[in-house]
This record gives structure tokens, sequence and C-alpha cells, in this order.
């Protein structure tokens, strides 16, 4: 019988020390995406006992561009702690990161408990406001490349969140253009429709899928919807800025000389 606490330590590891891994299910062929649900659960877990708070959860895969990239076609979700947060304007530190790339991404503040099957109203009505966001990924699988369960148990790749300054609940994000620019240059333009046809549904999805895990979105956690577009590699030096039409921008800099 497969130990899913050796596989969370073995992510957990990983994900600790930046060191790039085999995927699970090579040696665990049987591995579904329950179970990597709760191989996640686990390695979330012992990041919280060495002292990390959880602060919200992200939406993976989102889009058709993230899930073309990737080869896995399911909407997924991952649990954000306190030390995956980059200060808005900050440095990213390549340390303990393995092959970081940056996607853009739109945030919600929840101001109320939200759990299970909801409305898209009933999930706007729990929110607080809006950001621009991006997250930065890190699959802890070499080359980045996993089977669904892999990334699943990868806790969706989560490594950094960087948020912008908030913006009313009320402000319209159905089809705001996103721009993502590298020392000034676009490297990825898209719409927030492209996260499932509008950012709120992926809030509905979370509601969903973290009822199905017996958990609640709470009252100040962040909910990170997901990428308009593909993600883009990191490399130290770098300036990455996000712009989304009416929302603001959000940016920071990958720490060290440019290569
Ligand atoms: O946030 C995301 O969409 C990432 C989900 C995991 C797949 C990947 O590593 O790109
Ligand atoms: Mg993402």
């Amino acid at each position: 019988m497969t130990d899913l606490n050796e596989l969370a330590a073995i992510v957990d590891e990983a994900a600790r020390t930046g060191t790039a891994i085999a995927q699970l299910t090579d040696a665990v062929p049987g591995l579904d995406p329950a179970a990597g649900y709760a191989v996640q659960q686990l390695s979330i877990a012992r990041r919280l006992e060495r002292g990390e708070r959880r602060i919200g959860v992200k939406m993976g895969l989102t889009s058709r561009a993230k899930m073309r990239q990737v080869g896995v076609s399911e909407v997924i979700w991952g649990r954000l702690t306190d030390a995956m947060r980059i200060e808005e304007g900050g440095e990213l530190s390549l340390s303990g990161r393995i092959h970081p790339r940056a996607e853009p991404e739109i945030a919600f503040l929840l101001k109320k408990p939200l759990a299970g099957r909801v409305s898209p109203a009933e999930a706007l009505g729990a929110v607080e406001a809006v950001a621009p966001a991006m997250e930065v990924i890190d699959s802890r699988y070499r080359n980045f490349k996993f089977s669904l369960a892999d990334v699943v148990a990868d806790n969706a790749s989560s490594s950094g969140i960087v948020l912008g300054a908030l913006r009313p609940a009320a402000t319209d994000i159905a089809n705001l253009g996103m721009v993502m620019r590298i020392d000034g240059q676009p490297v990825q333009i898209g719409s927030s429709a492209a996260i499932l046809g509008h950012p709120l549904r992926s809030l509905v999805a979370a509601a969903r899928l973290v009822a199905e895990a017996g958990e609640t979105l709470s009252p100040g956690d962040i909910v990170l919807a997901g990428a308009a577009t593909e993600a883009v590699p990191l490399q130290a030096g770098r300036h990455v800025r996000t712009e989304i039409q009416g929302l603001g921008s959000v940016a920071f800099s990958v720490r060290g000389e440019q290569p």
C-alpha cells in the first residue's frame, strides 16, 4: 500500500530545498488525483507545522492557454501560505526555486465564508475586494513534466504570489485586457475572460473544490483565480510587471545579476 505521508515528505522536501524530483507517478503509477490531493494536504500540514500560516487558495489550469502549456485539462487547486507572499514591487529570490515561471492573474480577497455549490452572485457577495496579481509557479518535477495526480500532489506548482492594490469588489472584471512585461517588453497578452470565461467562475469552482476536501474559504482568504495566459520562465535580474485594464498593475524583480 502507498504511504501518502512518505510522498508528502518527498514533495515537501523538494519544495523546501528547491530540488527537482522524479514524478511521483513514476514510482506509484496508480496514484490518482484524489490521492494527489491527500498528498497535497499532508505536505501543506508539514509547512504549517514549521510555522507557516494558511492565507487562502490558488486555482490552477483555469485557462486553455495554461492547460495546453502543461498538457493537463482539468481545473485544480492548491493551498497558499504566508511564506509564498512576495511584496508588491519587491524581490523574488531564486534561492530554493528550481525553474520558476510567472503568470498574470486576478485575486479575490474574501470578507465572508464560502464553500460548496454557490452561484456567481453568492460568490461575489463574499468578496471584499479584487486585485491585480501574479503567481510564481515552480513545479518540483524535472522539466516541468507531470500528470494530473503529480501536479495536484505538488500543491499545483505554487511557489509565490504578489498582489497589487485592492479595488472594490464591484469592479467589472469580466473582460479586462492583461499585459505581462519582462524588462518592459510584452511577453504575454490576454484577457481576464480567458479565466474560465469569467474570473468569478474560478471563485465558484474554488468554493466547490474546497468543500469537497471538507474545507471552507474564510474571511480574509486570498483566492488566486488562475492565469489568463501561459506562464513565462524567470531569470535573475529581470523586472516583471503585469498591467490589468481598470485594475492597475503589480510588479516584482528577480534578485541577482542578469546572466
Ligand atoms: O497556477 C497554475 O495554473 C499552475 C497549475 C499547475 C500547472 C503548472 O505548473 O503550470
Ligand atoms: Mg496560477
